[in-house]
């Protein structure tokens, strides 16, 4: 059985019904050809850092193009913020749980259905080009060529069509050469297509390419408020590891890997170093010089020549204190000492620095491509979507990452530009598991019933559903694992949300510091989720109707139903 659609407005058809182009009228009998699909996805671009979301920190002109000529969703989420199951749930339009694909240790089943392979059986022609990170081979492609892994920023090693290869470069502007090279060479001009351009960038450890290098060095970027939130009745929330000022290694995350050796960080700082030696080339590695000798030098003033020569000198009230020092002597900053404001302050800068140069070459390269559609006519009949795998934080509660179901990694960038479509914000909550049924229903094809998201295709056209989704469901499962964030799962809707963080097995054996505890947050009052208020007296009622609301979804989605 099939879901009921409404017949798209698409293709040809579309615009000349919508223009008249040329004074001719469409003839009903000849058929549209149905409407490309160019889906282009990031991997940890956040919402704060696209211009159309947020101008605080850039200015992202090309991604904007889509925004202003099509929709923003101000309200886009994902079902299990991490890349490879965010990526499942896209294929599939359904969670997790019934994709198979729980967290980034697994294989993804491709024998499974995924709405290439719909899109490709009802004669459109696929093609998957970088990111994919799913392991097992891509199927439901008739062109494939990926990034192994997650990928390298600099040279990276693809798969092409079961072929290895390895391409001289920056990740970004390669991924985008071949899908302009597939778009221009090798697809059947005869079919509709659908292209999936998923970039490795901006993923950690933000390597910019030489020609960004030198942008936003003058650029301070102030601590975010709640940088230096003390997790107060969020256990799991302190148990994380994925501190700017605790756990960012300096030489491996902040490149930092000076000739001399001197400056010593976690168990990371073996790659970081590694990254450097092994994987630039003679003239990638001048650019990398140039700009990077200089950073590693201030660092060195800053904070390690500063202590030992100019100490003698110094009254103890200049001198380092002690009890703030502590807190900075972690494994990822070589267990140095430093004043713990400064150097927080030190390493967000860096970190902002190279993310936004990183996001200004996928900007530069998703303005390429859509020079490209319009230069051959293709925007007109082109759906062009850009996204992210997940949000990301940007220094706030003190983090980088992502994983959890706090508001900055929960939601993820989602601009939509449909031709003839609306333009505008929708506001309605939306979900990664919804691309699938868009596309579906774009093209024409049913839409299976055992596909969980919801169409877009009605807000896209500016129609008012009158029964859209009233809260969102989320599960996390990927603990024990790098930085130590609990599995949870837990419900939003428009104003709160309930989140269980629950223990984790392994094989069977509950694995040691778990954590069991529950979260409510009133969006509203608390925008960033400072307050647990959970068990706070008055909230009763208002956790007995969110428990609902999440066993309900449990129960629409079939998903499991930990200590209910
Ligand atoms: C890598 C990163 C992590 C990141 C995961 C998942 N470490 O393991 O920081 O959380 O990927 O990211 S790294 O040392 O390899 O950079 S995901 O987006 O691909 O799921
Ligand atoms: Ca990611």
């Amino acid at each position: 059985m099939t879901r009921n659609l409404l017949p798209a407005l698409t293709g040809i058809t579309a615009l000349t019904a919508l223009t008249g182009c040329g004074g001719k009228t469409a003839k009903p009998d000849v058929p549209a050809k149905p409407m490309n699909i160019l889906y282009i996805m990031c991997d940890d671009h956040s919402y704060q850092t696209i211009s159309a979301y947020d101008q605080r920190f850039i200015h992202t002109p090309n991604i904007d193009r889509i925004a202003a000529d099509g929709v923003r969703f101000t309200n886009s989420f994902v079902a299990n913020s991490l890349s490879g199951p965010s990526r499942a749930c896209m294929l599939t339009g359904k969670h997790s749980h019934a994709n198979g694909f729980t967290d980034n240790t697994v294989t993804f089943d491709g024998s499974q259905q995924t709405f290439p392979k719909l899109l490709q059986k009802a004669g459109y022609e696929t093609a998957m080009i970088g990111k994919w990170h799913l392991v097992s081979q891509p199927t439901g492609f008739d062109y494939w060529d990926i990034l192994i892994g997650q990928g390298m920023y600099y040279n990276p090693e693809f798969i092409c069509n079961g072929q290895k290869v390895q391409r001289e470069g920056y990740a970004t502007n390669i991924t985008t050469d071949l899908a302009l090279d597939w778009l221009e060479n090798k697809h059947d001009k005869d079919k509709p297509f659908c292209l999936l351009l998923h970039h490795k960038a901006p993923h950690r450890t933000w390597m910019p390419d030489s020609c960004d290098m030198e942008l936003f060095s003058d650029v301070n970027f102030p601590l975010p408020d709640t940088f230096w939130d003390d997790y107060e009745g969020r256990p799991a929330a302190a148990a994380q590891e994925m501190h700017v000022l605790q756990d960012m290694d300096l030489v491996y995350d902040l490149k930092l890997a000076d000739k001399e050796n001197e400056i010593r960080s976690g168990s990371l700082e073996g790659w970081g170093r590694t990254m450097y030696t092994s994987l630039l080339s003679p003239n990638q590695k001048a650019f990398w010089d140039k700009h990077y000798n200089p950073v590693i030098e201030g660092f060195k003033d800053s904070f390690m020549r500063q202590t030992t020569r100019q100490r003698s000198n110094m009254s103890t009230s200049q001198q380092v204190n002690e009890s703030t020092c502590l807190e900075v002597m972690s494994p990822a900053n070589g267990g140095m000492k430093a004043d713990k404001q400064k150097l927080a302050q030190w390493k967000y800068n860096q970190y902002m620095r190279d993310y936004l140069r990183v996001i200004t070459s996928i900007d530069r390269n998703v303005g390429r491509v859509l020079d490209y559609l319009e230069k051959n006519g293709l925007l007109e009949n082109t759906l062009v979507v850009y996204t992210s795998d997940q949000g990301f934080y940007m220094g706030e509660h003190g983090w980088f990452d992502k994983r959890f179901m706090y508001e900055e990694s929960f939601r993820t960038p989602l601009l939509m530009r449909l031709p003839g479509g609306k333009k505008g914000d929708v506001a309605q909550l939306v979900q990664n598991i919804d691309y699938a049924p868009t596309f579906l229903e774009l093209a024409g094809v049913p839409v299976p019933e055992d596909i969980q998201g919801e169409s877009l295709l009605p807000l896209l056209q500016g129609r008012q559903p009158k029964h859209w989704r009233k809260a969102l469901y989320y599960h996390y499962y990927e603990y024990p694992a790098e930085h130590t964030v609990r599995r949870h799962y837990g419900v939003r809707d428009n104003r709160y949300k309930l989140i269980h963080f629950y223990p984790a097995t392994l094989d069977g054996i509950k694995v040691k510091d778990n954590i069991d505890c529950w979260e409510l947050y009133d969006l509203k009052n608390d925008p960033n989720e400072l307050h647990n208020i959970y068990g706070q007296r008055g909230t009763e009622r208002l956790t007995r109707r969110l428990q609902k609301a999440l066993h309900e979804l449990q129960v629409q989605y079939h998903a499991p139903e930990l200590n209910w």
